[in-house]
């Protein structure tokens, strides 16, 4: 499939009552209707998950991690191997992180400079050093559909100064970025709007990201620590500003409140790792709110993880049997429950797209939370 650039997106419908739309996100690895949710490659697999069962469960773009595949297995070898896509076997989209945040989240001892950041590699401490450029030239070569800009995601404790400081720099790097975008024909670089809690600052750096006209526009700096309610609000400062006609991505949020109330907002793509992460110790999501499968009370319990899903581990497998493979820490068990909270977390942008279709979007999020739980994570 051909597009014009490396992207279009198309709005096929506005919600009636929220600022959620339905999209068409058309990419040279795929078309796929937004919003949507993008499990985690990090290592250039999504954890335990073969392609096949990530196409088996509607997966879209899934998402890998510059930082990760420059340290191993070096971008020059990925590039060598035909690109990422080749490399993996995933013949669909992927999109590339920058590595900035995970710069920041993994690199103990770093120091910011105006031409990147100099940090020890959290592998073998050894001197490394990233810059915007850098970023570019690595997912050049990685070769994902859509490109993130190198950013600085600033600890939630910054004040307003010292935000605005680092967001400054976060422009100039993103302008460096674009210039040193050497794809621009088949890879989509998105800009990432940063701001903490403050208003101000959130619409001023939407505004000037968008002046500078990204493909996509990402809304970075969240679940760094703040209430919920604030990461809320820190969308809907930046939102209003954000061309209408480009995709928002909120960036590493996948809890199934967060991905129902970023559509609602106007969010077309989310991800995270929290799905594949909490199955590996035997957590599900499920239409009930969660299931920690190691609890006694599932010993006995021959009925599905979740009984309204539709998915390969819940039509064949008991939570008992669930429960056993996780206390004998067999790698199926991991497997299927990543498999069914994957496919959860990807119903649940399905039917978010339905009820965006029908315009009872609230509605949905309602009975969705009235079985779920209003305070589960
Ligand atoms: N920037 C980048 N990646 C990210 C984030 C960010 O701010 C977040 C937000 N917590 C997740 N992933 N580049
Ligand atoms: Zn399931």
């Amino acid at each position: 499939m051909t597009v014009e650039g490396p992207m279009k997106f198309t709005i096929l419908k506005e919600e009636k009552h929220t600022g959620a739309r339905l999209g068409l996100l058309e990419t040279p690895h795929g078309s796929y209707e937004t919003p949507m949710f993008m499990p985690v490659g990090t290592q250039a697999t999504v954890k335990t998950m073969a392609p096949e069962e990530l196409k088996d469960m509607g997966s879209g773009i899934i998402l890998s991690n510059t930082y990760h595949l420059w340290l191993r297995p070096g971008e020059d070898l990925v590039e060598e191997a035909g690109g990422l896509h080749q490399f993996m076997n995933w013949d669909q989209a992927i999109l590339t992180d920058s590595g900035g945040f995970q710069v920041f989240s993994l690199a103990k001892i770093r120091n910011i400079q105006e031409d990147g950041v100099r940090f020890k590699s959290h592998l073998d401490g050894s001197d490394l050093f990233l810059s915007p450029e850098k970023s570019i030239d690595i997912q050049n070569k990685l070769g994902a559909d859509i490109i993130m800009s190198f950013d600085e995601c600033p600890p939630k404790d910054y004040n307003h100064s010292q935000m605005k400081e680092s967001m400054e720099r976060t422009l100039r790097w993103a302008e460096r970025g674009k210039l040193a975008h050497a794809r621009p024909h088949d890879q989509a670089l998105f800009g990432i709007a940063q701001g903490g809690v403050f208003e101000d600052l959130r619409s001023w750096h939407a505004k000037e990201l968008a002046d500078m006209d990204f493909d996509g526009y990402s809304i970075g700096g969240v679940s760094v620590g703040e209430t919920k309610e604030d990461m809320y609000r820190a969308v809907d400062y930046a939102i209003p500003h954000l061309p209408k006609s480009k995709p928002r991505y909120l960036m590493g949020i996948g809890t199934p409140d967060a991905i129902i109330e970023g559509a609602i907002r106007g969010i077309d793509m989310q991800d995270c790792v929290l799905p594949t992460r909490i199955a590996r110790n035997g957590t599900a999501m499920t239409h009930f709110g969660r299931v920690v499968v190691r609890n006694a009370k599932y010993e006995r319990d021959f009925t599905p993880l979740d009984p309204m899903c539709d998915c390969y581990c819940c039509q064949n497998y008991t939570r008992a049997y669930l429960r056993h493979l996780i206390k004998t820490k067999e790698v199926l068990g991991m497997r299927l429950i990543s498999y069914h909270n994957l496919r959860f977390l990807i119903k649940v942008t399905e039917d978010i797209r339905q009820a965006i279709k029908d315009d009872n979007l609230i509605d949905y999020r309602d009975e969705f939370f009235e079985r779920y739980g209003y305070n589960e994570p």
